[in-house]
């Protein structure tokens, strides 16, 4: 109950109940075929009130993710803006992290999906810092994982699909069993993707470069936003393909993500990255992000929806 407070409520199917009503049936298709696709959203508690960080394109990618797998919504992107924001409202959440999910529940089993009924919920929760509470300032030790990253034309990356996270999963018990915090995964070509929840970054020359969509990665919203905050300090940005040993030689590696906000990398597989802890240009992006994202100044990116 700890995890979600005794009088949590949750959104299901256009209804705000209590939390632990809101159940499904154990032969929801979903249950047994992973058929799934969610967002990850948070709210932060700034000083003109809590405000929800690019809630609409949170949502527009949970109508692709569902679109991909022939998912029919039943709500429209603004009813599940409005739904959202009335769940933290409820809630009384003030910082807080957003989880929506859509989903194939009970009507009948086997792969094929569609006759199912799509159902939709929306739960919100206090999360503090993903990666651990110093993680943000000391940076965390990563591990290039054994499993790769799945391959293009075996399921859609960009898709936020809860079945991706098998994947994620192999590769986020291997770092943790081998005392790692979090694992880096290479894609099909053996070029870097993602972590398990997280894009990537990494900074050699004062430049920065991130793995190009084509290389099997979700295209994180926390992503769009680092790339815009740095071009808008005048640092060129690379997307592109990256060898893995670009991960030993460069100057700094960090995650991003909205669970892992910006996060340091200090050693890849035991080897210092840079100095060993947070670089300068993460360190800038950091301020950057966290300025808006506590609305310390002017949103002008028009990021921000207060509640
Ligand atoms: N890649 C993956 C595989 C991923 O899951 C996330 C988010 C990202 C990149 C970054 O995307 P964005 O949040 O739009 O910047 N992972 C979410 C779920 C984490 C979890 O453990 O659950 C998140 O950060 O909310």
């Amino acid at each position: 109950m700890s995890f979600y407070g005794e009088n949590g409520k949750i959104w299901f199917n256009g209804e705000i109940m209590d939390w632990k009503d809101a159940k499904i049936d154990v032969l929801s298709h979903v249950v047994h075929y992973g058929s799934s696709v969610f967002e990850g959203i948070r709210c932060y508690d700034t000083k003109k009130g809590p405000a929800i960080f690019r809630l609409e394109d949170h949502v527009k990618r949970l109508y692709d993710s569902a679109k991909i797998y022939s998912m029919e919504m039943k709500f429209t992107e603004k009813e599940m803006c409005e739904a959202i924001k009335e769940t933290i409202h409820i809630n009384n959440a003030k910082s807080c992290y957003i989880r929506p999910i859509v989903f194939f529940g009970f009507e009948e089993l086997g792969v094929f999906p569609l006759n199912c009924p799509v159902e939709t919920a929306v739960a919100t929760w206090a999360w503090g810092k993903y990666l651990g509470e110093e993680a943000l300032d000391e940076g965390i030790d990563c591990c290039v994982s054994s499993w790769r990253k799945i391959a293009p034309d075996t399921m859609p990356a960009l898709a936020k699909a809860g079945s991706n996270y098998m994947n994620s999963q192999l590769a986020k018990i291997e770092a943790v069993k081998n005392g790692y915090k979090e694992s880096i995964l290479l894609n099909y070509e053996g070029n870097i993707a993602e972590g398990t929840g997280e894009n990537i970054f990494l900074v050699k020359d004062n430049e920065l470069y991130t793995p190009s969509k084509d290389c099997s990665i979700l295209d994180g919203i926390t992503r769009n936003s680092v790339i815009k905050l740095a071009k808008d300090e005048g640092i060129t940005v690379k997307e592109e393909r990256l060898p893995r040993e670009f991960l030993y030689t460069c100057d700094e590696v960090f995650f991003t993500g909205t669970a892992a906000e910006i996060t340091p990398i200090r050693t890849v597989d035991k080897i210092k990255v840079g100095k060993g802890k947070k670089g300068p240009i993460t360190d800038k992006l950091q301020e950057k992000l966290f300025e808006i994202f506590n609305a310390e100044v002017e949103d002008k990116f028009n990021w921000l929806t207060f509640i």
